[in-house]
């Protein structure tokens, strides 16, 4: 008997796994949702306490067992402690496993939006970057392309199709860079620059002086200010009134030179100013010599910027009344290039840059319409959204640089001034979307609203775009459950997932600290800053395994583990504006709400 015992004994003892606790790294807002998600192979709850500073029990409780969870590979738990109101910093506590404190107070989500909003001043193009607004010496750095005045590809592309070049320069200096490249692209310039718009529209958080900017204290909102940095350079982007060039039309096969037709390209978009070849890591933006050239207008840059010129049209209309007419203007002047050139899809054969291809401008098509609508009541605009699919069909996903027709639905869903059918029924379509994503965090075992198997390029930018899409809904209804499900999101980017991350450089315990961008650098060079505060990495992706880091991981990563913090790493690690820019609004958003209040 002894002697079978002994080695059972032994087995029992055999200390299991400790639980490995994620939870929100930064902390939890006094009356918001408070959840740990647990990766453990107990097969039974597990009790919890919170312990706060001085060691005392400040709540306790059982988690919930959930099961096996295939997008992080872990079998998991849930402690909820959302009972928890006392502002204070706390520790959770289970089995013999601690993690680090956290805190529950208000306003904890103010600096993570002040955070995100900056980066979009450090990623400026043709500016200096000063240390007082950037957070210190280390991110001051020259202007890069300080002036940039920009000729077309003219030539041979590598598949062949020849280019006419074109007749004319444009000074297209400024805007952002769009990512760790100094690329600056139309589309998704454009989704970047709705996003902070419409956080302006549904919040008007950032009012004067409340960023650091060069333009705070000007007397207006510095969300705006921001803002029109870009859209000063979109404009700029705008192929002069009667050019005559020779561009794809159609459907064409990409893997051979395209046919091209001479067509009147005026009031159309250029697709991008960007390097003629890709540059080295790292590559201060001052220090880029390469060539920098204007690739060929396509239709869905054009929407783009019909979009947010009409969308800022109105936001300016009172404030800078002479900006806003030319912003106008030019958005009229764009869709009605895009309308006499409505299948002109983005070339993508050009090396030194990224594609932002796209073959399905229905929902481009949405969009611009909805926002020129939006700005000037006129019914042929009116029109086209409401004979369009996108205004017929039920969305599924979240918004994103290709797929923009719900950045039109929640314009039309919460601007003043929409006529009441169009308004309503684009209400109900939004709604329905929230509820749909707050759904789904049940379906996950780190209780997201995003419920996949295939996390896509940038998957933290998509969530935060279910975040900001839950949060339109809840500025409509004042539904708490839709706020509770956008800090769902927040609590995943800021590590309340598989591996321990936040995925947000200066907020957390194990922040972001080397993504793949050209000057924050420091894993390359000692003297290059890392990110600043408030930069968000593109996340997770198992659906595209680019680059060599990533590529040793193929087969072998869950879905959400699929990660790491690595320069080299451009399809997981890389920051881009149209993924932080879903963060400002989201963290904005959060910080204003509350629970059951528009
Ligand atoms: O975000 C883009 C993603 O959806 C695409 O799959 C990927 C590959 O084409 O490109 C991403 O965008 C990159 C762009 O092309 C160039 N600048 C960096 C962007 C983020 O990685």
């Amino acid at each position: 008997m002894k002697a079978l015992l002994a080695p059972f004994v032994l087995l029992a003892a055999a200390p299991a796994a400790p639980p490995a606790i994620h939870l929100n790294q930064l902390g939890f807002l006094p009356d918001g949702p408070k959840r740990a998600v647990i990766a453990t192979d107990a097969a039974t709850a597990l009790d919890w306490q919170v312990v706060d500073a001085a060691g005392k029990v400040a709540a306790r409780g059982r988690t919930e067992p959930v099961g096996d969870d295939a997008a992080s590979g872990d079998k998991v738990q849930v402690a909820d402690f959302s009972g928890l109101t006392t502002p204070g910093e706390y520790r959770l506590r289970m089995a013999g496993a601690e993690n680090k404190p956290f805190a529950v107070r208000a306003g904890l989500y103010a600096p993570l939006a002040k955070g995100a909003l900056n980066f979009f001043y450090q990623q400026r193009a043709g500016v200096p970057i000063e240390a007082r607004f950037a957070g210190g010496e280390r991110w001051a750095r020259p202007a890069g392309h300080k002036r940039e005045v920009a000729a077309c590809f003219k030539g041979a592309d590598p598949r062949g199709t020849v280019w006419p070049g074109c007749d004319y320069t444009i000074d297209v200096t400024g805007g952002w860079y769009d990512a760790g490249d100094h690329g600056k692209y139309v589309v998704n310039g454009g989704i970047s620059l709705w996003t902070l718009l419409n956080l302006y529209e549904v919040t008007r958080a950032f009012p004067d002086g409340s960023a650091a900017l060069p333009e705070a204290g000007n007397g207006v909102s510095d969300l705006l200010d921001e803002a029109r940095v870009e859209l000063d350079f979109l404009l700029r982007m705008q192929v002069p009134e009667g050019t005559r060039t020779s561009l794809p039309v159609g459907q064409q096969p990409r893997d051979r030179a395209l046919t091209l037709t001479a067509v009147d390209a005026g009031g159309m978009a250029h697709h991008k100013i960007a390097d003629a070849n890709w540059t080295k890591l790292p590559m201060p933006p001052h220090e880029d010599r390469e060539t920098r050239l204007l690739y060929p207008p396509s239709t869905a840059a054009t929407l783009n910027l019909a979009a947010v010129a009409a969308q800022g049209a109105r936001l300016w209309r009172t404030i800078d009344p002479a900006f806003a007419a030319r912003s106008l203007a030019a958005a009229r002047r764009a869709f009605a290039a895009a309308q006499r050139n409505p299948e002109v899809y983005a070339a993508t054969a050009f090396t030194g840059s990224g594609g932002y291809g796209d073959a399905q401008l229905a929902d481009e098509f949405f969009w611009a319409a909805a926002e020129l609508y939006a700005t000037t009541a006129e019914a042929p605009y009116r029109d086209v959204v409401t004979a369009s699919p996108r205004y017929t069909d039920t969305p599924v996903s979240e918004p994103s640089w290709s797929d923009v027709g719900l950045l039109g639905t929640v314009t039309l869903a919460t601007a003043p001034g929409i006529a009441e059918p169009v308004a309503a029924h684009e209400r109900a379509r939004l709604t329905a979307l929230a509820d749909r994503f707050a759904g789904e965090r049940a379906q996950t075992g780190y209780r997201i609203p995003y419920a996949t198997m295939r996390y896509p390029w940038g998957s933290n930018g998509a969530i935060l775009n279910r975040g900001m899409i839950l949060g339109a809904a809840h500025k409509l209804s004042g539904k708490a459950e839709y706020r509770a499900a956008m800090i769902d999101t927040l609590d995943y980017v800021l590590g309340r997932n598989p591996i321990d991350q936040s995925y947000v450089a200066g907020f957390g315990s194990r922040p972001l600290a080397n993504p793949h961008h050209r000057f924050w650098a420091p894993s390359l060079d000692k003297r290059l800053p890392g990110p600043p505060p408030g930069t968000l990495s593109g996340g997770a992706n198992n659906t595209a395994f680019a680059d060599e880091v990533a590529k040793r991981s193929q087969g072998k990563c869950a879905p959400q583990r699929c990660w790491a913090d690595d320069i080299g790493a451009y399809a997981w690690n890389e920051v881009a504006i149209n993924w932080n820019a879903p963060l400002v609004w989201v963290a904005a958003y959060v910080d204003q709400a509350k629970p059951a209040n528009p």
